[in-house]
């Protein structure tokens, strides 16, 4: 019901308002739906963790991999209590060690001791994240050092046929993650990918699924494995320039302001130095403070945060790396508090009929304040009643327009009336803007440079804190 009102609330708004042309490239819904999730989690764990390894040969001993007390439910049931939206997991590494019984690889659980052979890592968290309303995601390295087809036509067969089991056995699979790292094989030979047939799989067999790779289709690589993006971040990007393990990928990190294709990007990085897991680096866990701040630098520009989880020896996540999770979860909880109070108004240079700026935070969904088109340098002006101890402004752009905002700044004056200018360059989905902790009476904000129409759907005032109660940036 409250769905069609709001609807018909719309509707009546464009048939009103003026309407406002989309900007393209637009996302489509599956990238839409993806970019909501914000925030979730990768799980390193296959044969390097029983190796002290991160990139193994495949020539390892299937006898090797043997958890002595694997407990997916485990995995799951952090996740979930750190604010995840799901777990994308390990398949294949480059070693080609399959975590689950495939009939295309003799390099499998299917042949090794664990279980007598029986056990299937996939199908355990499967049923986890079911149990615990996650979303299941998978990795499977293109890169293969154990497969005798490797460097061959015959494997992107092999391949392909492994992504029909992955995609068809275990459930509804939201994203599909293509690593761009390509070496060669045990022939030596290094292999041309058919990359059409390996999208074909996906669209056919889980048409909802997002591929991932430095190119996409539908999102990509950030461009490091630091934990951020940029202050130039856009989503639009020359998609068919690009191919997964690029090498002059760095000039393509920031997206394109007036890029073909929608891809948005994904930011990876791990809680820990390595990907897999190492005894040694027990006591290098990120701490909560400075997983708040890739998040600030990851999701608040323009981005989706992806966090490794390197699973341990024993199958489990370690408690250091759970507590650190745990950790996060309250400081996001009291730091992503929105500060602005709901009687604000929020004035506007201009505003087009129907989407005045009392559309900003609207409960409607989908709905924005415009700039007129003939505004050239179109702002927003917010005069707080009571002053408000912050560090930190929200913005958004209602991206099923398109991405627009080019270039913006934003004034902060204090209580004292002292004004602190910032400079910025894109929005997109989500841009957190951090600054010194003040008690703020005003903020202006203008946009200087868009591409067309300036739209915003959202403004949220925080104040950040780290795990001491202190402000997160000094
Ligand atoms: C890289 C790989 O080489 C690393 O081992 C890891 O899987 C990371 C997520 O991607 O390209």
């Amino acid at each position: 019901m409250i769905k069609y009102l709001s609807l018909l609330i719309l509707c009546s708004v464009s048939l009103f308002g003026q309407e406002i042309k989309p900007i393209l490239p637009l996302p489509s819904a599956k990238q839409l739906t993806w970019q909501s999730l914000e925030y979730y989690g990768f799980v390193h764990f296959n044969m390097n963790t029983f190796t002290d390894a991160e990139w193994g040969e495949g020539k390892e001993n299937p006898n090797t991999f043997n958890p002595t007390d694997l407990d997916c439910e485990q995995w799951a049931r952090i996740a979930k209590k750190a604010g995840m939206k799901g777990l994308i997991l390990t398949a294949k590494h480059h070693d080609g060690f399959a975590l689950y019984p495939s009939k295309y690889t003799k390099h499998s659980v299917a042949n090794s001791l664990w279980k007598n052979g029986k056990g299937d890592v996939v199908r355990d968290l499967s049923n986890a994240c079911k149990k615990y309303g996650l979303k299941l995601g998978i990795y499977l390295s293109p890169w293969d050092r154990y497969h005798p087809d490797y460097g061959t036509d015959a494997y992107n067969q092999v391949y392909a046929n492994m992504q029909k089991e992955l995609l068809t056995q275990y459930g509804p699979i939201f994203e599909f993650w293509y690593d761009g790292a390509n070496g060669e094989g045990p022939n030596g030979k290094k292999q041309v990918y058919d990359w059409p047939l390996f999208h074909a799989m996906v669209e056919k067999y889980q048409p909802q699924a997002v591929q991932f790779s430095d190119s996409g289709p539908d999102i990509r690589w950030v461009g490091n494995e630091r934990g951020y993006a940029y202050d130039k971040t856009w989503s639009p990007i020359n998609r068919d320039e690009i191919y997964p393990g690029y090498p002059k990928f760095d000039a393509y990190k920031n997206g394109q302001e007036n890029g073909s294709h929608w891809v948005a990007p994904e930011v990876d990085v791990s809680i820990r130095p390595g990907w897999y897991y190492h005894k040694d680096q027990d006591n290098k866990v990120k701490t909560p403070d400075s997983l708040m701040k890739i998040y600030v630098a990851s999701v608040g520009r323009n981005s989706n945060l992806l966090l490794n989880i390197p699973v341990d020896r024993r199958g489990l996540i370690h408690e250091n790396d759970s507590a650190s999770m745990m950790g996060f979860a309250a400081i996001r909880k009291i730091g992503l508090q929105n500060l602005l109070p709901k009687s604000t108004q929020i004035m506007s240079s201009t505003a087009v009929n129907g989407h005045f700026s009392q559309l900003i935070n609207h409960p409607i969904k989908g709905a924005y304040w415009a700039a007129k088109e003939t505004d050239a340098t179109p702002y927003l002006l917010l005069s707080l009643k009571q002053p408000l101890l912050m560090n930190a402004l929200v913005l958004q752009e209602p991206i099923a327009m398109g991405q627009r905002i080019k270039k913006f700044h934003v004034e902060i004056t204090n209580t004292l009336g002292e004004i602190e200018r910032i400079n910025l360059q894109t929005i997109g989905n989500k841009r957190i803007i951090p600054f010194k902790q003040r008690k703020v009476s005003s903020i202006k904000i203008t946009f200087d440079e868009s591409r067309g129409q300036v739209l915003i759907s959202n403004l949220e005032l925080l104040n950040l804190i780290s795990t001491r109660n202190e402000p997160l940036y000094q």
